[in-house]
């Protein structure tokens, strides 16, 4: 099989009740697990990401960064939400575990590339959180790379600080050169 899901980032702190939460992300954890559980059974490789802050990050406030103080490596907030279901063999990458690089990339510093190589991976299909940040740098990190890349429109859920900030973000891809379709479009073709 020739093609991965990325699972970006379905942590509690990015969720609804989280310190960094994106909109309507009760609305996302079952479609992500039916999807998953669709995507298991076709064979498509699976992996899941954390953002893994060390305390001392400096994308946070108090270090001078934007964001308040969110997915601490180990916290409750950088767990998976509870009803995410991650099944036993997918791969889970971390990544912003450097204090002094905004790390929103899974490709910056870590073993993602290798393993989607040693796999065979050509296609990706990226769903998860944030559009604007995480989903935004992996989907531009891995057409750099050379990959097929399709953002899951209806899987993907933005912060939206500014009004128009997802609608940038899913402009940017499409001129990088993702493909932007449906989940259920996406497992036609892989
Ligand atoms: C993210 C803001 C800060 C993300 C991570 O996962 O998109 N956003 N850190
Ligand atoms: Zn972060």
């Amino acid at each position: 099989m020739r093609a991965a899901l990325l699972v970006v980032d379905i942590q509690n702190d990015f969720c609804v009740g989280g310190v960094l939460p994106a909109c309507e992300t009760d609305s996302l954890i079952k479609p992500v697990n039916a999807f998953v559980a669709q995507c298991a059974s076709k064979g498509i490789h699976l992996i899941f990401t954390r953002d893994w802050h060390p305390a001392n990050h400096t994308s946070f406030v108090n270090y001078g960064g934007p964001w308040p103080t969110h997915c601490v490596q180990g916290t409750d907030g950088a767990a998976f939400v509870s009803n995410l279901r991650v099944p036993a063999d997918a791969e889970i990458v971390d990544k912003g575990f450097k204090p002094d690089s905004i790390g929103y990339s899974d490709f910056e510093n870590t073993s993602l590339h290798h393993t989607l190589q040693a796999w065979g991976v050509v296609d990706v299909g990226v769903c998860g959180i944030a559009t604007e940040y995480c989903v935004l740098a992996n989907v531009e990190d891995a057409l750099t790379r050379g990959y097929v890349v399709t953002v899951l429109s209806d899987l993907i859920r933005p912060i939206e600080e500014q009004a128009g900030d997802s609608e940038a973000a899913m402009e940017k891809m499409r001129r990088s050169g993702a493909y932007l379709r449906t989940s259920s479009e996406w497992l036609d073709r892989v």
